[in-house]
């Protein structure tokens, strides 16, 4: 198995790539795109959908570094679905794209088709998430957040607010997704060191407000729903559907029950302002010209880390108003 550890060696000798690249994140680079041969690159991207304003913000700054570079884009929105990324990556063999990207919606069952990729001699890069393969020549890097430490920040954030003591309602991601299941190991994990902090309730919300309200509204309604002191969402999307169904229930979020999530979009920002979140963990999703360097320096034949994570922080209701102003997205 060959899942990601973010203790990856090569972290480190990515520090210089992703400060360059990040630093640039909103534009900076001079306009390339072209190939080793000087034609325009093609570039084929597999989208997973449009399920979250992470998602929403993660497309556009793909798209417009895309447009910003010259780079000819082939998009593809999976609607979650992943039989549409594999078809899309299949598509993406039969145009005879330059490079291959995507964000894979689940860890498992791309073997075959990125063995199909390999053996058209199209190079891969994963950006996002992360798959769980036994061959790693099947891709050329993974350019994604560290899930498992955003899942930790959550935990530490939360003992801090709590000194230690609370009963957590967990509104996961998606089933089988790499944020899902590393912001999950990350909490708890954490949690290990506060005995008297227990997860009473926990199910996927999908990533989306929709469904995070759904399975709140379901929380409330159980035998433990009474008990609750605190919600820990996968992400701002699903917190914010489960602030809804708080206040619908009366029961006050933000101050008697309190929330954290992750992501850092401005929805959550403007809860937090509400007094109705706590805290949000940044995942940044503004990865357009970190990706676009990446393909120019594969499609030129150079060599590229294995791994770059990208840098992120955590911000509490206090800095809210503050940090909304600088916020991108
Ligand atoms: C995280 C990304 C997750 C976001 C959600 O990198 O994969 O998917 O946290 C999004 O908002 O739906």
């Amino acid at each position: 198995m060959n899942r990601w550890t973010n203790a990856t060696a090569g972290v480190l000798a990515l520090g210089a790539m992703v400060c360059v690249s990040l630093g640039v994140l909103g534009g900076g680079r001079q306009p390339g795109g072209a190939g080793q041969s000087g034609r325009k690159l093609v570039v084929g991207f597999a989208q997973i959908g449009a399920e979250s304003a992470w998602r929403t913000a993660n497309t556009e700054s793909i798209k417009s570094e895309a447009a910003r570079r010259g780079i000819e884009l082939r998009f593809s929105d999976a609607q979650q679905k992943q039989e549409n990324q594999i078809r899309a990556l299949r598509t993406f063999i039969a145009q005879g794209v330059d490079v291959i990207a995507f964000a894979p919606v689940v860890e498992t069952g791309w073997e075959p088709v990125l063995r199909e990729v390999k053996q058209a001699g199209i190079p891969v890069i994963l950006t996002d998430r992360t798959v769980d393969v036994s061959d790693d020549s099947l891709f050329v890097t993974f350019i994604g957040a560290d899930f498992v430490e955003e899942g930790r920040r959550a935990a530490r954030w939360l003992a801090k607010a709590t000194g230690g003591k609370a009963l957590i309602a967990e509104l996961q991601g998606t089933p089988g997704a790499a944020p899902a299941i590393d912001r999950k190991k990350g909490f708890e994990e954490a949690l290990r060191e506060h005995p008297e902090m227990r997860i009473v309730k926990s199910q996927s919300g999908d990533f989306t407000r929709a469904k995070g309200k759904e399975v709140m509204e379901a929380f409330l309604k159980s035998p433990e729903g009474r008990q609750i002191t605190a919600v820990y969402a996968h992400n701002d999307d699903m917190a914010l559907g489960a602030i809804q169904a708080l206040d619908e229930a009366g029961r006050n979020p933000g101050k008697d029950v309190l929330i954290v999530s992750i992501d850092g979009v401005r929805g959550a920002f403007e809860a937090m302002i509400a007094g109705k979140l706590n805290c949000t963990v940044e995942c940044n999703p503004l990865i357009g010209p970190l990706l676009f360097d990446t393909v120019e320096a594969v499609a030129a034949g150079k060599t590229v880390p294995r791994r770059i994570v990208t840098p992120e922080a955590v911000f509490e209701q206090a800095q809210a108003a503050e940090a909304i102003k600088a916020r991108k997205y």
